[in-house]
């Protein structure tokens, strides 16, 4: 775990907020953690035997792109507490080998030098969960704004391309932003 993301029941910084939303059933029952100097609110939730968690996001994207296959359905399941020792070692692996693959491709962008290391990739996405830092500007990954093109920045973290962690937009997945975003709640466009 990198030192600027924390999980758990202990006070955190008092400017950072760490967010994550476990989905979870009867009755359609949406539950948020959120866990902040104050202690409002726990960031694991408790479930009552009725309820069943069937989801969970704290970053975009994570499951799709850093967790291997086979292991979505555990991780949709899981716990932001547990997902270092259960899913970093075959995401390191997955982002090493997909890595070496696109890099083999005649013509693909080269990887950023310095960039992104694997490891470094693993770590800002897992545990899976956002944080909010106060005293820095908003946007993502520091939090997320409804116009910030997270995908293109998981991709760009996931391939070392677009410099993410410096301020870069990440690698193009060739889908843009809308710009019908309300003033008001709810705040998305309408769908088209
Ligand atoms: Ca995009």
């Amino acid at each position: 775990m990198s030192s600027h993301r924390a999980l758990g029941p202990r006070r955190m910084n008092p400017v950072r907020t760490v967010l994550g939303l476990a989905i979870v059933v009867v009755g359609g029952v949406i539950g948020a953690g959120c866990d902040n100097d104050k202690g409002l609110v726990p960031t694991v939730l408790s479930f009552s035997p009725q309820q069943v968690q069937i989801d969970r996001m704290g970053q975009p994207l994570v499951e799709v792109a850093f967790i291997l296959s086979g292991l979505m359905s555990s991780f949709k399941l899981g716990d932001p507490t547990t997902d270092s020792q259960a899913y970093r070692p075959t995401s390191l692996q997955s982002v090493q080998q997909l890595r070496t693959q696109v890099n083999g491709v005649v013509g693909f962008p080269s990887e950023d030098s310095p960039g992104v290391t694997p490891d470094t990739a693993v770590d800002t996405v897992l545990p899976d969960v956002i944080t909010i830092d106060f005293s820095r500007p908003i946007a993502f990954p520091n939090g997320r704004n409804l116009q910030d093109d997270v995908a293109d920045y998981q991709l760009g973290l996931l391939l070392n391309r677009g410099q993410v962690l410096n301020g870069g937009a990440g690698f193009p997945d060739g889908v843009s932003n809308d710009s019908i975003f309300l003033a008001t709640f709810p705040y998305v466009g309408t769908p088209h």
